[in-house]
């Protein structure tokens, strides 16, 4: 049983690969050449199409996540436009800082959409998960990707930089979303 991961971006790989180890299946990386654009309008549009072309380009079961932060006071930018928002990591926290400059209204939220495509292509499962924080000032933390250092979770008192990568994989967006997969999935194999 082989799963491909349709991701370019290490730092998602990681996580994702925590969630899938346990499943039994055997995970192998998307080739770098095949990159899927991402025409749709929302997040799970986006991982279906990630999903769906991977699988047929390489004839094996794939597995894509899509995600991203909207930010309340910035009507929900950048939402799916999230790894387009600058050419770096710090280009985007950056970016966000200054769109958002000294809005009192802070609230945001990680959204994760993840869809599971069988080897023709077809959609087998899809899930979402949700997690609410708020954008803090400063940068704050080392650990994690892409906006964890502004990511701010009043609940543990932490930004997703601060956290234990189990921590952050426990209540995060894509935690949320695999929590929500994972026995979707058991019950896929046994069907
Ligand atoms: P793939 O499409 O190849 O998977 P990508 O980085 O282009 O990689 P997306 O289009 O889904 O993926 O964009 C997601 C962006 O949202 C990602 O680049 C981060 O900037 C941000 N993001 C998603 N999950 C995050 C997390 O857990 N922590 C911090 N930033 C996250």
């Amino acid at each position: 049983k082989i799963m491909v991961v349709a991701t370019g971006n290490p730092g998602k790989l990681e996580e994702m690969q925590v969630y899938l180890t346990d499943l039994g299946w055997e995970l192998q990386l998307k080739p770098d050449s095949l990159e899927v654009e991402e025409t749709g309008e929302t997040f799970m549009e986006n991982a279906c199409l990630k999903a769906s072309e991977v699988a047929r380009a390489t004839g094996q079961w794939a597995i894509a996540d899509d995600s991203g932060l909207e930010v309340d006071a910035l009507d929900g930018a950048p939402g799916i436009f999230s790894a387009r928002y600058g050419a770096t990591d710090a280009e985007r926290i950056e970016r966000l800082l200054f769109e958002l400059g000294n809005e009192l209204d802070r609230e945001a939220q990680f959204v994760c959409a993840i869809a599971i495509a069988r080897p023709d292509g077809a959609i087998a499962l899809q899930t979402e998960g949700i997690c609410p924080g708020r954008i803090i000032h400063r940068p704050r933390g080392n650990n994690g990707f892409g906006y964890d250092p502004i990511f701010y979770v009043p609940e543990q008192r932490l930004t997703f930089a601060e956290m234990s990568p189990e921590v952050k994989q426990r209540i995060s967006h894509r935690g949320q979303a695999f929590a929500a997969l994972i026995p979707q999935l058991a019950r896929l194999e046994h069907s």
